[in-house]
């Protein structure tokens, strides 16, 4: 993406209407364009999917699916969603796409709705060892309404354990099984998976809300041929506006389209589903392969940068957009270590490591991700000094000033958007 201006639809009127609110958006700007942005979820959308974002197609009631909506006027934002689901079909090759869902929690909400009833089994991977919240979390609707059996990774590999899973799966007879992850940085076998729920006589549910970018330009290996339904989000390594989606078998489509409306949402939001069919059409293009081949290639430099400085990888390195960082050798828990680099201008978050002494709110890990920089077209030279900047601010708090002005220098000779607004 170049340095193209980004307007917005009238930031002149939001301005004099509402100076309050324009000055978040300068100043959430200016923190992004101000520092070095490593946060494994988040990317930068481009202007034209901004532009469908801020549209008018906000105002639009569509319940319903294209041509069957229960809103008169809807002849436009069908279009609309009609592009979307060809695109996405196009891109993974998936017999039946539904674009609704808000985010990847409401797209996994749906997809349990359509395949089980409250107290059905599940098999899925333990939140603390890079699971999330909707695969079982007591304090998430997947662990008070399901009965979630949870898998996790091997303590000497660092890798999930397949013979586990298998073993687990026998016992429990789940209904279904889930695999993919928020915080795994390694290739998930989903034939494998495929097998253990193939031998269960359970569901393959694949929520790959992280990888799903990855996948659509080809740098890692896609789930669509194994699962029975695939969960994703469109704002992550994907580039799109904030949202989410379900790719699943021609068999399912009605069961997965009821499960989102009307089951779980109501009116689609038609604004952000044009922006997906924006980010679908970006995606298709060559360059966005290339991306997210970059993508890796800048995780996999960063880590090792990382793990140069004593500050090692989890499972040893990566095959994806993230690295997992365990720092007690560095004597200094997640927590301290996003404090500090904050305050250098490097945004990172803490994450649990598996098997972690450490609560969820202190953990002793960090989760690096390369989205964002690449987006800005950094590539893995820029990697090795930005893990020499972490290890540096993480080890020794005084070099925050100085490695505040890097991260500065860097992320201006990497620009995102045009800062006149
Ligand atoms: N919050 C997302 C992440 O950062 O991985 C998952 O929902």
């Amino acid at each position: 993406m170049g340095a193209e201006p980004y307007y917005g639809p009238d930031f002149g009127l939001l301005q004099r209407q509402d100076p309050e609110i324009a000055q978040v958006l300068l100043d959430e700007l200016d923190r992004a364009r101000d520092g070095v942005q490593l946060i494994a979820s988040e990317n930068f959308a481009s202007p034209a999917v901004l532009a469908a974002l801020g549209s008018t197609l906000t105002n639009k009631y569509a319940e319903g699916y294209p041509g069957r909506r229960y809103y008169a006027g809807c002849e436009a934002v069908d279009r609309a969603e009609q592009l979307a689901i060809d695109r996405a079909r196009r891109l993974f090759d998936a017999d039946h796409v539904n674009v609704q869902p808000h985010s990847g929690t409401s797209a996994n909400l749906a997809a349990y709705a359509a395949l089980l009833q409250p107290g059905d089994t599940v098999l899925a991977m333990e939140l603390s060892h890079g699971g999330h919240l909707t695969h079982g979390s007591r304090v998430n609707f997947s662990g008070r309404w399901f009965d979630v059996v949870a898998y996790g990774v091997r303590r000497d590999t660092e890798l999930i354990d397949y013979d586990e899973v298998r073993e687990l799966a026998l016992r429990h007879q789940p209904k279904m099984i889930i695999c993919g992850a928020t915080a795994y940085p390694r290739q998930i076998d989903f034939a494998a998976f495929r097998g253990i729920a193939d031998e269960v006589g359970a569901w393959l549910l694949a929520d790959i809300a992280h990888t799903v970018g990855l996948m659509a330009g080809g740098a890692t290996p896609s789930a669509v041929p194994y699962a029975d339904v695939v969960t994703f989000t469109t704002h992550k390594a994907l580039r799109g506006p904030r949202g989410g989606g379900i790719m699943c078998t021609a068999e399912l489509a009605g069961r997965i389209d009821r499960a989102v409306f009307p089951f779980s949402q109501g009116g689609p939001l038609m604004h952000a589903i044009a922006a997906k069919a924006v980010a679908f059409g970006e995606a298709l293009r060559p360059e966005f392969a290339e991306y997210t081949r970059q993508v890796v290639a800048n995780a996999r430099a960063l880590a090792d940068g990382l793990s140069a400085e004593g500050m090692r990888p989890v499972s040893g390195g990566t095959d994806s957009h993230l690295a997992l960082v365990d720092l007690r050798d560095a004597g200094v828990t997640g927590a301290l270590a996003e404090q500090r680099c904050a305050a250098a201008g490097i945004t990172l978050n803490r994450n649990a490591i598996p098997y972690d002494p450490e609560p969820p709110t202190v953990t002793s890990g960090i989760r690096v991700g390369t989205p964002c920089v690449t987006t800005q077209g950094m590539g893995t030279e820029e990697m090795k000094e930005v893990a020499s900047m972490v290890a540096r601010v993480v080890k020794d708090p005084s070099a925050v000033a100085e490695t505040r002005e890097r991260a500065r220098e860097l992320a201006h000779a990497h620009q995102i958007y045009d800062r006149e607004l």
